[in-house]
Formats: C-alpha cells, structure tokens, sequence
C-alpha cells in the first residue's frame, strides 16, 4: 500500500490547484511540500525527478507523475470521475479542454504588468461570459441534469465549480446571466468533501497576492 500522495509545487495556486481540488473531491487526503526558492526547483531537476524538468509533481501510488492533465486522468480514472463510458469520457474531455483554456487565462491575470491588466480582463471575462459559461448554461438546460455528464460527479464538474469560484473573484456577478450555473454551484459546493473543501484551513490556496507575484516567477526564470 502507497501512502498518502505527495503534491511538489510553490504554496500557491497556479497548474496544481485544479490537482487539489480533484483529490479533494474524491476524499483523498494528501500531503505537500512546497517549492520556495529557485534552489528547491534545482534540486528536484538535478536528482531526476522531473521528467521534463518541469512542475507539477505528483508523488502517487509508487510514481512520480508530472504534466498537470496526465495526473488529472489518472486521479479521475482512479476515483471514477470520469464517466462511465468512451463517449461520456470523450465529452468530458471536450469540457474540460475549454475549462483549462479559461483557467489559463484567469490564472494568468493576477501575474500580468499593470500595463497588461485591463485589456487581459477584457478579454477574459468576455470569454468566460460569451464562450465558455454560455456551453456549460445550455448543457445543463438541454439535460435537465444535477450534473454536466452522465448524471453523476464528474472532474468536469469538480473543475467547473472551481472556474467559477475564480471568475467571482475578478468579477462577483460573473454568473448574473447564467441561473443554471448559479444553482449548480450553490449543488456542487454542497457535495460533502467539495464543501470540506471550501472551508477556511483547507488546502485550497487563495488568490494570488501582488507581493507573491515576484516570488514565484524568481523561482521559475
Ligand atoms: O501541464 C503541465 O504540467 C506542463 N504541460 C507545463 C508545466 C509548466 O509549465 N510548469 C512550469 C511551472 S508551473 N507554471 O506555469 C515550469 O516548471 N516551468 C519551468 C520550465 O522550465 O518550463
């Protein structure tokens, strides 16, 4: 038996909070040591543990897991959050895809030039309002369903819920014109590990703070 999975990364959000959070959906507890000087991201590049010199790195079930979808997989595969079948999985994919284009660009928004900002959010929350959160409205409308596939928890699910949270925070009313979405959140925060979850003290990393920003990319570039 493996012990409890062991997450390397810096103590903030970044590629592995969407990590954190599927774990956490699945009720599996784990444990993390985190990155915090350039020197610390040296070593682990130096004694092999990164396959492609990069992070996130998983300490799972005997494997060093690194590439942030790669893991995801095989935590959803593992704790059946990923369909029940090849077409569920394949629309699970599809959603998730577009889920992850969007975090990107809101994850990106906290570390960008006060220069970059207002165009940044322009155009993201134009995204996220126009592209993204219109599919995921209709999905739901068109199903009649608790959940985005198959009627059951899916990381597609536990992904959506997190990329709502972040959009509220750049913009409180993100969901005004989305009744289905607001309802699904306020049902999917209220599945019992996802509410653990949200609870102050968990593992779950805020926001990132302006006087982070340069902390974290010293240890990348
Ligand atoms: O999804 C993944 O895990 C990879 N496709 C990308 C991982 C990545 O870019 N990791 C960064 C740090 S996390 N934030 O972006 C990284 O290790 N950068 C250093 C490098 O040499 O690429």
């Amino acid at each position: 038996m493996s012990g409890k999975p062991r997450l390397h990364y810096f103590n903030g959000r970044g590629r592995m909070e969407p990590i954190r959070w599927l774990l956490a959906a699945a009720g599996v507890e784990f444990e993390e040591t985190y990155v915090e000087k350039k020197e610390d991201f040296k070593k682990l590049q130096k004694d092999g543990s990164l396959l492609f010199q990069q992070l996130p790195l998983v300490e799972i079930d005997g494997m060093k897991m690194v590439q942030t979808r790669a893991i995801l997989n095989y935590i959803a595969t593992k704790h059946n959050l990923y369909g029940k079948d090849l077409k569920e999985r394949a629309l699970i994919d599809m959603y998730v895809e577009g889920m992850f284009d969007l975090n990107e660009l809101l994850m990106k928004h906290g570390y960008l030039p006060a220069n970059e900002k207002d165009q940044h959010f322009a155009d993201m929350m134009d995204k996220a309002e126009n592209r993204y959160f219109p599919v995921f409205e209709k999905v739901l409308k068109d199903h009649g369903k608790d959940f985005l596939v198959g009627n059951q928890l899916s990381r597609a699910d536990v992904q959506l819920l997190e990329i709502i949270l972040m959009a509220e925070e750049w913009k409180p009313d993100v969901l005004a014109k989305f009744p289905l979405l607001q309802s699904f959140k306020a049902r999917i925060s209220n599945i019992p590990t996802i509410k653990k979850f949200l609870q102050p003290g968990s593992q779950r990393k805020h926001l990132v703070r302006e006087e982070e920003v340069s902390k974290v990319i010293s240890i990348f570039y």
